[in-house]
């Protein structure tokens, strides 16, 4: 009846069964199937009772995001449900795998809703910058409350199978692997009324008298997880309008408020980065058969903040890990900080204790690289230092098994000229974690010249594992992340000297988006990381700020000065050094407008992200992107810098790298005069 929905009857009971691999998207052809699906069954005499299932690994797993932004097709999705809503006969949906956005939508259209205990189910649009818009706003609190409504769409995390019957989502389990039968059983159930969610409406009710509170202490409470996103504040005001408006009023109000999400630069940003996300994972020119090595146990050589951090990824995937340090001490060190991490996590009620002893149950501590002999993938995790990376791989060389992979954290370094200490260049590959390394997503994946493509392959494979987000970069300084952002941390420098201050370079950094700017950054990491009174040249504002004795937060003072709360203010000893730093090199300082300081600090990055591309040291600027949104906290709904570049105009751009005295970069010249961009998205 169609190619992706199929109609079968067993004895009274119809089976809609939707097959549209990889995750049964709600794509036109879907949506006609289920039209014509629903529309046959209602009207076959034969038919008491309809039960809508999907093939392969999950249900409905939302709406085609790849249609959005495209013409209609095909039928709507609101006519469906409607007609769904108005079937005469009871309607069960069998839940497997993910009910999200759109699909779980489909099933909030449904008279019953039965699950498996491992299905997940959610409204995840918020993370696309938009919101449920086929009713999900609306039907949602009317099963699950009002305050539980808000989390789920706030935070488009979803809820298992157990917790979604707790809270009224679904009516009944049903057994892992007899998903079909127990629905099928349910809707043959004599006497199945035909309750429609719309009409539920105790929930919604409930939370009148309390409304102006619960949502007032709501915003309050999130307002720093939403700062600059538009989609959560709407999504918010759709469950607000269904506590106050009757459902249809409610049901235009969310169609009004998700087409204005859709048509806004946010959303767009949004469903790029998503798309961005899954293509980073693809590699131009790895052979079909470039299967992944297996990983099964792991060995990682420092103890420190990163290695410990590298460490838990891989104990929280339940993989074993034997952690090398060289001295007693600082392998304790880092055993109790590992241990002291997951801890607190318990605390916060996120593990239980037995969750904490089971991960430090997969850690062997050692002293002795000997141990590493049979893990199937180590990584270095040691001082940046190119004679202690080659010492550590030389011996490596000698020690791990044939075949193993030969993995440097290292976040500048040239990964060939480690590999070239080794005799087998081909198992070495940089994996450059970033800090804190068991909370960071990002994962760049260096790609050495002789790395081989199976070594790469099982370096993707191993981050999807441990749940990072992989970009591959190809060997130069800084690779793509840190050679971008070393230009906006001398711009940065640049500006204080020239007439900005730091907390006003920050302010506009933060004000963009990011977590925090560039001097919030290095005081939190510490002043004096990578350098030394020995070695200081006093060539820079912080080589004097660490002379001067000012650390960072650590000591309480840096750019900034520090309470015990860590609260901030100006530092009058930081602004002096400043001042004094500009008379020096003869810099007459003036006022920078808060434009010339955002230019100036992501212009040159861009352009270097243009020289990354055109170096082929990026596969696409799609890549640059998620290293950016992933590992820098780019604010996720500008997209991007090469994204965010497009939108500004490609034109814009290069005229102001001109006027900040840059060279524009070949590629990006050529760009901006062709009218083209880096992402084909505008
Ligand atoms: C929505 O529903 C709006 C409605 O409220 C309004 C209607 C009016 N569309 O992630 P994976 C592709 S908004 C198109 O690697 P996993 C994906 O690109 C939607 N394609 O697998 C990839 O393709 P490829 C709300 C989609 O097992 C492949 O499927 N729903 C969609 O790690 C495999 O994906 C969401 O936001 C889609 N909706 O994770 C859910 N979803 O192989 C978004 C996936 O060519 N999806 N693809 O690279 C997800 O969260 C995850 O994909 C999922 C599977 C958890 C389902």
């Amino acid at each position: 009846m169609s190619p992706t929905v199929d109609l079968t009857n067993d004895g009274d009971i119809a089976v809609l069964t939707i097959d549209s691999p990889p995750v049964n998207a709600l794509s036109a052809d879907v949506r006609d199937g289920l039209a014509a699906g629903f529309a046959a069954a209602i009207a076959d005499p034969l038919v008491r009772a309809i039960v809508l299932i999907c093939a392969g690994r999950t249900f409905i797993a939302g709406a085609d995001i790849s249609e959005f932004g495209k013409p209609p097709r095909g039928a709507s999705l609101h006519q469906v449900q409607l007609d769904m809503e108005a079937s005469p006969k009871p309607i069960v949906a069998a839940i497997h795998g993910t009910a999200l956005g759109g699909g779980l939508e489909v099933a909030l259209a449904c008279h019953y809703r039965v699950a498996v205990p491992s299905a997940k189910l959610g409204l995840p649009e918020v993370k696309l910058g938009l919101l449920p818009g086929a009713g999900g706003t609306q039907r949602l609190p009317r099963l699950v409350g009002v305050e539980q409504a808000l989390k789920m769409v706030t935070s488009g995390v979803p809820i298992g199978g157990k917790a979604a019957l707790s809270f009224g989502l679904v009516d009944e389990l049903a057994p892992e692997g007899e998903l079909l039968a127990t629905a099928k059983a349910f809707a043959g159930r004599s006497g199945l009324a035909l309750i429609q969610v719309r009409d539920r409406n105790e929930k919604v009710e409930a939370a009148h008298a309390n409304a102006v509170t619960l949502f007032a202490d709501f915003r309050k409470a999130n307002a720093r997880a939403m700062r600059g996103f538009e989609a959560p504040e709407a999504n918010i005001k759709c469950i607000e309008a269904a506590v106050n408006l009757p459902f249809a009023d409610g049901l235009a109000f969310e169609r009004e408020q998700f087409m204005h999400l859709m048509n806004g630069l946010q959303s767009k940003a949004q469903r790029y980065a998503f798309f961005a996300e899954r293509m980073a994972n693809k590699i131009d020119g790895l052979p079909a058969d470039a299967k992944p090595l297996p990983v099964e146990s792991v060995g990682i050589i420092g103890a420190g903040t990163m290695g410990g951090g590298i460490a838990m990824n891989f104990l929280n995937a339940g993989l074993p890990v034997t952690i090398v340090e060289t001295k007693q001490e600082a392998l304790d060190r880092g055993v109790a900080t590992i241990r002291k991490n997951y801890e607190n996590t318990a605390a916060k009620g996120r593990m239980t204790a037995a969750d904490v002893e089971a991960r430090m149950a997969l850690l062997t501590p050692t002293l002795s690289l000997e141990d590493l002999g049979q893990a199937d993938m180590i990584i270095e995790a040691v001082f940046e230092n190119m004679d202690i990376k080659k010492e550590v791989f030389g011996k490596l060389d000698r020690i791990a098994k044939p075949g193993a992979i030969l993995a440097s954290n290292t976040s500048y370094l040239n990964v060939d000229e480690i590999a070239a200490s080794t005799s087998r260049p081909e198992s070495v590959i940089g994996l450059h974690f970033f800090s804190p390394a068991n909370v960071m997503r990002l994962l760049e994946v260096v790609r050495g010249a002789r790395t081989d493509v199976q070594v790469l392959a099982t370096a993707m494979a191993t981050a999807k594992r441990i749940g990072k987000v992989a970009a591959v970069s190809g060997v130069c300084h800084g690779f793509i992340g840190n050679r971008m952002l070393s230009l906006r941390q001398q711009q940065a420098q640049a500006l204080l000297l020239e007439g900005a201050l730091p907390e006003q370079v920050d302010r506009v950094l933060y004000d963009f988006g990011f977590p925090m700017g560039p001097f919030q950054m290095s005081d939190l990491a510490g002043l004096d990381i990578g350098w030394s009174a020995d070695t200081s040249k006093g060539a820079t504002i912080r080589d004097r700020l660490c002379e001067a004795g000012l650390r960072g937060q650590k000591n309480g003072h840096g750019f900034y000065d520090y309470d015990a709360q860590r609260n901030r203010v100006p530092s009058p000893v930081a602004e002096k050094i400043i001042f004094d730093f500009a008379a020096e090199k003869g810099i007459q300082r003036r006022d920078i407008d808060d434009t010339e300081i955002l230019e100036r600090c992501l212009y040159p990055m861009i352009n270097e992200g243009a020289l990354i591309l055109a170096e082929g040291m990026a596969q696409r600027a799609s890549d640059i992107d998620i290293v950016w949104i992933y590992g820098y906290g780019w604010p996720v709904y500008r997209g991007g810098p090469m994204f965010w570049a497009d939108h500004q105009g490609l034109a814009k751009v290069a005229a102001g790298l001109t006027r900040y005295g840059f060279e524009v970069a070949p590629l990006l010249a050529k760009l901006a005069a062709e009218g083209g961009s880096f992402t084909g998205q505008v």
